[in-house]
């Protein structure tokens, strides 16, 4: 079945449940019969990006390169899912004046922090607490919310499958499916 291209740009911090989120609607999308990829930490921060730390510049230059790729991945068709915390507003910005103006959809993935924190899955937050992790999202690092974001899912409001058919519906409805 034919479908638009476009990137679903998860933003969120670090436990808001924005891998989750991603890997449980690529398979929704898959049973759809969409052609799609995934981009996250695990495939791009140990490869294209295992040269970049998470300084702000370093943060900038991943979410950069993600952004182009992702645009790479338009041009062949695919809708990529991205979970990256990407927490500057400026180069999510970037990233959607890359492409189209409907091809770039932002999905804020909403937890606070008390409950990210209670979530903790890595131990990191419990690290960056206790000075172990210095510039760590949301405890001495900055998140910028999302000021107009295209869908908001508040993972500590909304099951994960609920999400997943919130998202599925807002992309039928725009036709991109
Ligand atoms: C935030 C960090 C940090 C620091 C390591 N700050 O829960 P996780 O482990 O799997 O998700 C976090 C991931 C964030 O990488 P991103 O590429 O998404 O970040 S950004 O978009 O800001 O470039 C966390 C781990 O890496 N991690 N150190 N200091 N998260």
């Amino acid at each position: 079945k034919d479908h638009k291209s476009a990137i679903l740009w998860f933003t969120g911090l670090s436990g808001s449940g924005k891998s989750t989120l991603s890997v449980e609607l690529e398979k929704k999308l898959c049973e759809l019969g969409a052609h799609t990829y995934r981009l996250d930490g695990d495939n791009v921060r140990h490869g294209l990006n295992n040269n970049l730390g998470f300084s702000p510049e370093d943060r900038t230059e991943n979410i950069r390169r993600i952004g182009e790729v992702s645009k790479l991945m338009i041009d062949a068709g695919l809708i990529t899912l991205t979970a990256f915390i990407s927490p500057y507003q400026d180069d999510r910005n970037n990233v959607r004046n890359l492409v189209e103006q409907d091809e770039f959809i932002e999905i804020y993935v909403k937890a606070s922090l008390e409950e990210c924190e209670k979530r903790d899955p890595k131990g990191l937050y419990k690290k960056a607490r206790a000075g172990e992790i210095k510039g760590f999202t949301g405890i001495d690092a900055p998140y910028e919310e999302p000021r107009n974001p295209e869908l908001t899912i508040e993972t500590d409001k909304q099951t994960i499958e609920d999400a997943v058919e919130t998202i599925v519906t807002y992309l039928q409805e725009k036709n991109y499916l």
